[in-house]
């Protein structure tokens, strides 16, 4: 009977035991799930935070829009890369539907613009036509670097828009001012812009607006087609073909001709370009080699290893000399008829 009354308190205190036990282990799996469950939302806000613009697009609710299609649409010209980067071509975007996208994350982008000795001359056209054509209705900050503050037009700016002018010298090469504008712009990006841009183009300043360059070419990394040579074989392309250079690219290698006189995108990746560019640059010329096309060429390197996130056709830049081809359906920007020889610092 003892035995027997001692064995029930053993399985008692064994039950209890492992009550206890239980309890505990259920605490403490709450106390860790609970903690799991912040690490969680933490993380994903740093994610949302970092990658906001490349996980997905939120549109406003019931915004009404055009039936999108998968197909019909543009036949005529090709509209995605092998690495799957849209092409942007008039007909393959909806502005409606991404400047509401856009809208909602309250967006900054600011363009970078060159004009060192006679180069002052287009500054006007170019201010005023991006005043009606470039990211109308959105924050725009435009920062013109020249070596003649005083001759910087004074252009009416809608009131979301400022223009900052910064000096830089003079130069007797054009191609030294061509190339050193990447060492301007990763400077501009470290010391200036940090914080307050989402993107950022540079253009070419002997350029015209004339139509639409909006939201639809905003992402991570953004190249632009050259018109001069879209139609071409990549053999045909003016590549750097000394293997001396940093800019080498053999025949037989790259995807597409890029143009130096506009790129952009998200302000980290701009800054990774002209870094790269410009340390590639000035190692060559330490070596005294300059490559074909200045920092077009280092551009064209880097964005065959880099994959432009979207390529933008060449309605994005055009030049006026050439007539349109029928793929074009606008011209979006164009580079001007100029006389190399009148107005650029020294003629070879
Ligand atoms: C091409 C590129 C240009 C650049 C160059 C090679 C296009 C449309 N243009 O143009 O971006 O890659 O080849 O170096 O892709 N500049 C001055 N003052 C000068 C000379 C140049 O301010 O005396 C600035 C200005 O912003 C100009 C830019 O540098 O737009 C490019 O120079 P360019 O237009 O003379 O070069 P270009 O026509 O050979």
């Amino acid at each position: 009977m003892l035995l027997n009354r001692n064995f029930l308190t053993g399985i008692l205190l064994i039950f209890l035991l492992l009550g206890a036990l239980y309890y505990s282990n259920y605490l403490s799996y709450s106390f860790v799930s609970v903690e799991q469950e912040e690490l969680t939302a933490e993380s994903r806000r740093v994610e949302v935070h970092v990658q906001s613009h490349e996980l997905h697009m939120v549109a406003p609710d019931h915004l009404k829009y055009d039936q999108p299609s998968i197909v019909s649409g543009r036949n005529d010209v090709v509209t995605v890369t092998p690495w799957l980067a849209p092409v942007v071509w008039e007909g393959t975007f909806n502005p409606v539907l991404l400047d509401s996208i856009y809208k909602l994350q309250n967006i900054t982008v600011a363009a970078t613009v060159f004009a060192v000795g006679k180069y002052v001359m287009f500054l006007k056209d170019f201010l005023e036509t991006a005043e009606q054509h470039f990211f109308v209705g959105f924050r725009v900050h435009m920062y013109v670097f020249t070596d003649q503050p005083d001759s910087v037009p004074q252009i009416k700016m809608a009131a979301d828009r400022q223009l900052t002018v910064l000096p830089v010298p003079s130069s007797k090469r054009w191609q030294e001012i061509s190339a050193r504008r990447m060492e301007l712009i990763q400077k501009l990006i470290e010391e200036k812009l940090r914080n307050n841009i989402d993107y950022i183009f540079c253009l070419d300043v002997d350029s015209k607006f004339h139509g639409r360059w909006g939201t639809e070419s905003l992402g991570g990394l953004i190249a632009v087609i050259h018109p001069g040579y879209y139609r071409d074989n990549r053999k045909r392309f003016p590549y750097e073909r000394r293997p001396e250079s940093r800019a080498y690219i053999a025949t037989g290698e790259g995807d597409f001709y890029y143009c130096g006189g506009a790129f952009g995108g998200m302000l980290q990746e701009v800054h990774q370009l002209a870094k790269t560019c410009r340390t590639n640059f000035e190692a060559d010329a330490k070596e005294g080699i300059e490559a074909a096309w200045q920092e077009e060429s280092h551009l064209n390197r880097y964005m065959w290893v880099n994959k432009p996130s979207k390529v933008l056709s060449p309605e994005y830049l055009w030049q006026d000399f050439k007539a349109r081809n029928p793929e074009v359906h606008i011209i979006r920007f164009s580079g001007v008829v100029k006389n190399y020889a009148a107005i650029r610092p020294n003629v070879e």
